[in-house]
């Protein structure tokens, strides 16, 4: 993509409605526009991090043997009565009726949808286990939406639900998913702790919040400081094993009953990326589901539910990672690989490598070419604010002898090098968990 076509509003100053990083980074690097309180529209720098972690989600999940799904956003009232959440749902569930006066909902999650379509095709235990999702926006009438697309009204949310026989079955389950979410957020570098929460409006008997760590997280969690060992490379620990540290969201955690030792014991605040939940036969019985067991009994099937705020995480990755000039993205997430900076846009050197470049780079990754006539310092300043990982520089000087720099974002390193080793050079930072599975490995 050439800069010169590419929509790029970028603000100058520092949106004064913007009280965390990543909401500010965001508005000044065009990636969002607020249209009514929690309510975005995604620009196209914005909409291609949000994709690609779109990806990295729907990869992983199919990978694990789940099937992609997509449901509506609007939801007859119906099925809400039956699961007995039309009234417990209150506020936060957007309702309206259509032309014929029935009453619509739009979908603030979607159990009962997915029970529906389970009731109408599976009949028996050979047809279990099965793990159904989708990625979808939801609407929630947030009393207090905040902090940009952190917690919006209107969110894109991963949503997935899987049914069995029994409850060894769908404990399982929630544990092959508890793993599977480990794998999403590391593709997204992102460190996660899993703690044990309250189930809320879901419901069910056990559930995990993923966090990211950050000062500016809306949760209050305890965690055992094996998981930081875990997160700086020190110790390496199986996925069973990850699974039985303590970690408490603040209202389960009790001091007294606390099995960690207090100078083992990290108090911190995160941003909830997702959220598993044991839901039980909750759902599947309010809504009269039966399948017939090898025995021919009809039993009621166990389910659980696993959510990715997968807007919330664009929030989440930036809050992990940026500097005072800008984002810093994550080469699985970035909008483009490599940004071209042509120093002197008209020497027909400097136009003449860049176009190559341009062509070379753009046949293996996401390129962008500034190819504008602003200024040199202009140019820097806003390839290090939208963060892409590596820039290649383009100046007369160095265009004599077919020599560029490329600086790597995130240390800020810059290497000369000739045009020709430019290439190689960027491909060896692919994200190294993609390029895992891409060879069979890991
Ligand atoms: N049905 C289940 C998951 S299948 C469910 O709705 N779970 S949830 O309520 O925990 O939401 C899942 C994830 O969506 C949360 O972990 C969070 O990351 C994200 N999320 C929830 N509310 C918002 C919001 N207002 N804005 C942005 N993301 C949100």
């Amino acid at each position: 993509m050439r800069l010169s076509q590419f929509f790029l509003p970028l603000l100058k100053e520092n949106p004064s409605e913007a009280q965390i990083v990543s909401h500010r980074l965001m508005l000044r690097a065009g990636m969002i526009r607020q249209q009514a309180a929690g309510i975005y529209s995604w620009l196209p720098l914005g909409l291609r991090v949000l994709e690609n972690i779109e990806n990295i989600v729907a990869d992983e999940l199919n990978k694990a043997g789940c099937n992609r799904v997509l449901m509506p956003t609007l939801q007859p009232a119906e099925l809400w009565k039956e699961s007995g959440r039309y009234d417990s749902m209150g506020q936060e569930m957007l309702r309206f009726p259509d032309r014929a006066e029935r009453e619509l909902i739009y979908s603030p999650t979607n159990e009962e949808m997915i029970v529906d379509i389970f009731r109408s095709y599976v009949k028996s235990y050979k047809q279990l286990p099965i793990n159904l999702y989708q990625i979808q926006w939801k609407f929630r009438d947030e009393v207090r939406p905040r902090f940009g697309i952190m917690r919006g009204r209107e969110f894109l949310m991963k949503d997935a639900y899987s049914f069995h026989i029994d409850v060894e079955d769908a404990r399982r389950e929630y544990a092959k998913m508890y793993d599977a979410y480990h794998r999403i957020f590391a593709r997204m570098e992102l460190m996660t702790v899993a703690v044990n929460a309250d189930s809320g409006a879901i419901g069910g008997s056990l559930s995990h919040e993923f966090q990211v760590i950050a000062d500016t997280g809306e949760s209050a969690l305890y965690y055992d400081a094996a998981f930081d060992e875990v997160r700086s490379g020190k110790v390496q620990m199986s996925g069973e094993e990850m699974r039985g540290l303590y970690a408490a969201a603040d209202e389960l955690h009790i001091p007294d009953k606390c099995p960690v030792p207090k100078d083992r014991l990290r108090e911190a605040r995160g941003i909830e990326v997702g959220h598993v939940f044991f839901l039980g036969s909750k759902y599947s019985k309010a809504m009269g589901v039966t399948v017939a067991a090898a025995d021919g009994a009809a039993v009621t099937p166990e389910m659980g539910c696993y959510g990715i705020g997968v807007s919330r995480l664009v929030g989440a990755i930036i809050e992990a990672s940026h500097d005072e000039n800008g984002v810093i993205w994550p080469e699985s997430v970035a909008p483009f690989r490599v940004g071209i900076i042509n120093l002197r846009v008209g020497d027909a050197r400097c136009d003449a490598l860049c176009e190559q470049l341009y062509d070379t780079l753009g046949g293996y990754m996401d390129t962008l070419y500034d190819d504008t006539d602003a200024r040199a310092g202009e140019k820097f300043a806003r390839m290090d604010l939208i963060g892409l990982p590596w820039q290649v520089v383009v100046g007369p000087k160095g265009a004599e002898k077919g020599a560029v720099e490329v600086k790597y974002r995130k240390s800020g390193e810059k290497v000369e090098m000739n045009t020709e080793s430019v290439l190689p050079h960027l491909l060896r930072g692919i994200d190294p968990l993609a390029q895992d599975s891409a060879t069979g490995a890991g």
